[in-house]
């Protein structure tokens, strides 16, 4: 059980559905990649947050998982972390895609938060795709959807209207003072960042569905004042699978350590080493107890503000 202080930070629930910007967001209001980024669905899956600190307070962004149909056990435990998120909020961004209609995932969110008396601020993202005047039809028809307290569109990608969103959430910030000695960008540790970025590029460098069935599972970590060498199993769905991972001569798979050891070393500004050993576990999605060793479960975190 990790104990958070949520007495330093004000706490933003950054929910939506999938692929509608909410990591890219994280990743670039804080300055750093934390958050494995991409075009498929249900990229995040694990409790991932950074830090952005103003002149008088500091927020934790808390990355959500993106709302999905409940088919597996882990989906379950996705949609369960993301009532969690919205529990222990003080802000709730709701990211939309500009691309996007009002979809049923929209209709589960905002049933979610019609009892809240939480501040929702809409997060209309991917403007940079879209003509003005249909940005202003989209602003009126999911204003009129749900009671949004703000409404900003912004780009996360280009890092449009960031002073806008920060503008508008400071209106709703509960009164904390700042607290010396806050971590710089994310209370997530380097191994979890590590199995982000890994789980990144496996979806960047291996197509169709494969990714999906992958999950990594952090096995040794060790530190010397040179280097730190992180040690995971990855698992993958079947036999074919793994040998799809591994690809010739090893060559993907050796393709995936280097691409994140080298991202891993900007992130941390220290030498990385990753090490990945592969196992089939063709359930492991339907496992609790594999899942609870995947560290998924945002119940694994004690928030407490004293
Ligand atoms: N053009 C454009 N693309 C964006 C913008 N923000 C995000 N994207 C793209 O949208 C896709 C999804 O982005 P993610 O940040 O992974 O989305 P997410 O909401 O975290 O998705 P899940 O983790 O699956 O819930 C990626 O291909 C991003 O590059 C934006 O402002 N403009
Ligand atoms: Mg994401």
């Amino acid at each position: 059980m990790r104990v958070v202080l949520l007495n330093k930070f004000t706490l933003i629930g950054l929910i939506g559905r999938t692929n509608s910007g909410k990591s890219t967001l994280l990743n670039n209001f804080i300055g750093k990649k934390i958050a494995a980024v991409s075009n498929r669905v249900n990229t995040t899956r694990t409790p991932l947050n950074g830090i952005y600190k103003t002149d008088t307070n500091s927020f934790l962004i808390l990355d959500a998982p993106g709302v999905c149909q409940v088919k597996t056990v882990l989906d379950r435990l996705i949609f369960q972390n993301i009532l969690k998120i919205v529990e222990i909020s003080d802000v709730i961004w709701w990211m939309i895609s500009c691309e996007d209609q009002w979809k049923k995932d929209n209709q589960i969110l905002a049933k979610v938060l019609e009892n809240t008396k939480k501040p929702v601020l809409l997060l209309l993202n991917k403007v940079d795709l879209i003509e003005k005047n249909i940005l202003l039809k989209h602003i009126q028809n999911f204003s009129s959807k749900f009671p949004f307290n703000e409404v900003v569109p912004l780009s996360a990608k280009k890092k449009i209207n960031f002073h806008n969103l920060i503008k508008a959430t400071e209106k709703y910030l509960p009164s904390f003072s700042v607290q010396k000695n806050i971590p710089n960008f994310s209370l997530n540790t380097l191994s979890e960042i590590a199995s982000e970025i890994i789980r990144e590029q496996i979806l960047l460098q291996i197509k169709d569905e494969i990714p999906h069935q992958t999950a990594l599972l952090k096995e040794r970590f060790f530190q010397n004042k040179q280097n730190t060498s992180l040690f995971f199993t990855l698992l993958v769905g079947s036999s074919s699978q793994k040998a799809i991972v591994i690809g010739k001569n090893g060559e993907r798979v050796r393709q995936i350590r280097l691409k994140s050891q080298e991202l891993l070393i900007k992130i941390w500004k220290k030498k990385v080493s990753i090490f990945l050993q592969i196992k089939v576990s063709e359930k492991w999605f339907q496992d609790v107890k594999i899942l609870q060793k995947l560290g998924i479960n945002w119940d694994n975190y004690e928030y407490t503000r004293k």
